[in-house]
């Protein structure tokens, strides 16, 4: 019997996913590079090897799947997978398709998928977040391609998909790189969520001086309530674990230096490549790379000292503790919205069709940022398709006025006590920018026209474009 689908690279995230593949009773073939990681496969998938055909060549491989064969390639993102698809196109078949499960630049999977146009292969660009555990037990599916290649691949990318409320957490959602683009804006989203979270524990930690005990017995208590999500939920695990060695809390003791792969990164370029805000995610961005300046902080801590009054001290600090959630919730807010912005842009600009619901609808479970928030989302764009902010449809917008007064609140607090919140502040500037109606770049053009003659509009409709500026500053 020939296998439906065929999986290439058996590393963490390939074997998790052959192996959520093959218990949903879907017969893979499968193939790594390395033969023996094969082996080691074959006998980690203990009851579920009736469902796998192992290979040990490409041949071997291509001849156990029933054509239209799709071939899932979840190998190191960059060169490896522009190898693969060279090899891969000296054995497949017209009509086969290629899907790039990896965590591919969406530049790139368009270009893969206009180079094998003419190939007769067709290309799929697929997002997966949920990491190891998602690819084994239900990832969200983030699909890129021909909307016939998706047909075929239909039945089994629903089949190991995350469920929300009997939901599918896999969805189809445009031509090329449309797939890889939204997986980017997830993981730029993922960034500033995390990030806030992190603000919020630094005001905690350092402004009431509180253990890592408390803070996650705060976190474990907002989990049940309106941010309930993972990473409120992992949060309050970590603050809760001891270190085995010294009893410690286990996060007094990491280094505070963060990570990362870039795909936060590439989200903050594209959307300043669109010239679309997404101050949440960019500040999330800088503050991993501020992070990694350890040396350079320790040194200037010694020359600059710590900045503010240190503490905070609150009138009712159950109170603000209460203003904590709903600052957090507020921000969090702003970083969705700006994420959706982006790809409503990036619709238009790629010619897409984002469908803006059916993204926050597979993002309800399965990936990293999973919440209750993003059925929220999901329902304020189908009530509102068209919606050109997150922030202006009914249900968001009330819920912006009802938050926003605790994000000022905390935001005053941490800079009053010197603490940095990036994420959080930006998060306030955007609200505050976005809903003024008059702003003042009059002033920004004014100078522009003054120095290089770019002209102006002016808000009485007069026909004149240019100031009065005269030939110099000769009245000062
Ligand atoms: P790695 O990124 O560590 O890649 C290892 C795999 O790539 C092995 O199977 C290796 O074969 C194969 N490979 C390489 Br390297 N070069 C190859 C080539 N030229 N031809 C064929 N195979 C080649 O694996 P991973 O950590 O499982 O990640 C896979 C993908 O998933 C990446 O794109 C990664 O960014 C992404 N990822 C996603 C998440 C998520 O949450 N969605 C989490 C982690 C990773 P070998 O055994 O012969 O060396």
């Amino acid at each position: 019997e020939k296998a439906e689908i065929g999986l290439i690279g058996l590393a963490v995230m390939g074997s998790n996913l052959a192996l959520n593949i093959a218990e949903k009773g879907n017969r893979i073939a499968v193939f790594n590079r390395t033969p023996e990681k094969t082996d080691t496969f074959v006998v980690e998938a203990g009851a579920l090897r009736e469902h796998i055909v192992p290979t040990k060549s490409l041949e071997e491989f291509v001849a156990a799947i029933r054509p239209p064969r799709p071939v899932i390639i979840m190998v190191k993102a960059g060169e490896p997978v522009d190898e693969l698809i060279a090899t891969l196109r000296n054995h497949l078949s017209a009509g086969d398709i290629i899907i790039d499960a990896g965590n591919a630049n969406f530049r790139d999977t368009i270009r893969r998928f206009e180079g094998l146009k003419d190939s007769g292969l067709t290309f799929i660009g697929m997002g997966v977040s949920g990491g190891e555990e998602g690819a084994r037990h239900g990832p969200s599916i983030m699909v890129g391609g021909t909307e016939a290649s998706y047909k075929r691949v239909e039945k089994v990318l629903t089949s190991i998909s995350a469920k929300f409320k009997g939901e599918d957490c896999c969805a189809w959602l445009g031509e090329n790189g449309a797939g890889h683009f939204v997986k980017t804006i997830h993981n730029g989203i993922e960034y500033a969520d995390m990030q806030m979270i992190a603000e919020i524990y630094g005001i905690l930690r350092d402004g009431l001086g509180l253990s890592a005990k408390e803070c996650s017995d705060i976190f474990g208590k907002w989990n049940k309530s309106r941010l309930e999500s993972y990473l409120i939920e992992i949060s309050a695990a970590v603050l809760k674990a001891s270190d085995p060695i010294t009893g410690k809390p286990m996060v007094d003791l990491i280094v505070d230096r963060a990570g990362q792969k870039g795909t936060g990164k590439w989200s903050a370029i594209e959307a300043q490549n669109m010239g679309v805000p997404a101050t949440a995610i960019e500040a999330a961005v800088a503050a991993r790379s501020l992070s990694s300046f350890k040396i350079q902080r320790e040194a200037a801590e010694k020359i600059l000292g710590l900045p503010g009054e240190g503490a905070i001290k609150p009138a009712s600090r159950d109170a603000f503790i209460a203003d904590l959630e709903m600052a957090l919730l507020a921000g969090k807010i702003g970083a969705y919205a700006q994420g959706f912005a982006v790809m409503a842009e990036a619709s238009k600009e790629f010619g897409w069709s984002l469908p803006m619901p059916d993204i926050a609808k597979i993002w309800r479970a399965g990936c990293i940022i999973r919440s209750q928030f993003l059925d929220d989302i999901t329902s304020a764009f189908r009530a509102m398709p068209d919606a050109s902010n997150l922030i202006i449809t009914p249900a968001f917008s009330a819920m912006v006025k009802e938050t926003d007064g605790a994000l000022r609140r905390v935001v005053a607090a941490a800079v009053t006590a010197g603490l940095p919140v990036p994420a959080l502040a930006s998060a306030l500037g955007y609200f505050d920018s976005y809903r003024r109606g008059r702003g003042t770049a009059n002033l920004i053009q004014a100078q522009r026209d003054f120095f290089g003659a770019h002209g102006f509009d002016r808000i009485d409709g007069v026909d004149k474009h240019h100031g009065p500026w005269g030939s110099g500053l000769a009245d000062f």
